[in-house]
């Protein structure tokens, strides 16, 4: 149940930052909005999030985010007990056709990994290629945002 209504929250927050919304397209593939939270000064790790829409009549399948860290994973989020534990999906995520995936705190995500003392700050933009299995490459940006206190930040990625 947890899961369930932390989700909510989240949905919220993404439809409060809608006003800066941004799109990218590749075949019948559409990512809205890829976006980060700011971290700590001494974060090794950020989490970035945005919606696929298949819109084609196949599936496909995110493979792969490449982008200029030591390492960047796709994540799923899974509640053990009230701990919430992080597994790479070393099969990617599929978007169903005619369907969307959404990539947010608490859920799916990606991880960049290894920031190394350059801690992702507000305003930033961080470049990054999505991979599809179908669809394939796509250049987009992800844009940093400030993380809301009070419990509307998401997860917190810093000790991942
Ligand atoms: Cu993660």
């Amino acid at each position: 149940m947890k899961r369930i209504s932390y989700a909510a929250v989240a949905a919220f927050c993404t439809f409060a930052t809608a006003a800066i919304a941004h799109e990218y397209k590749v075949s019948d593939v559409v990512v809205d909005h890829p976006m980060a939270f700011e971290t700590a000064q001494t974060a090794q790790t950020a989490g970035g999030f945005m919606t696929i829409t298949n819109t084609g009549n196949a599936d496909d399948r995110l493979v792969a985010v490449e982008a200029d860290f030591p390492r960047v994973e796709i994540h799923t989020t899974e509640m053990d007990g009230d701990v919430a534990r992080m597994m790479q999906l070393e099969d990617g995520i599929v978007v169903p056709a005619g369907e969307s995936v959404t990539l947010e705190p608490g859920g799916f995500h990606v991880m960049f990994m290894g920031l190394g003392g350059d801690p992702f700050e507000v305003d930033e933009k961080v470049p990054a290629t999505l991979v599809f299995e179908n669809a394939g490459r796509l250049d987009v940006t992800f844009n940093v945002e400030e993380r809301k206190m009070g419990g509307h930040g998401g997860m917190d990625h810093s000790n991942h």
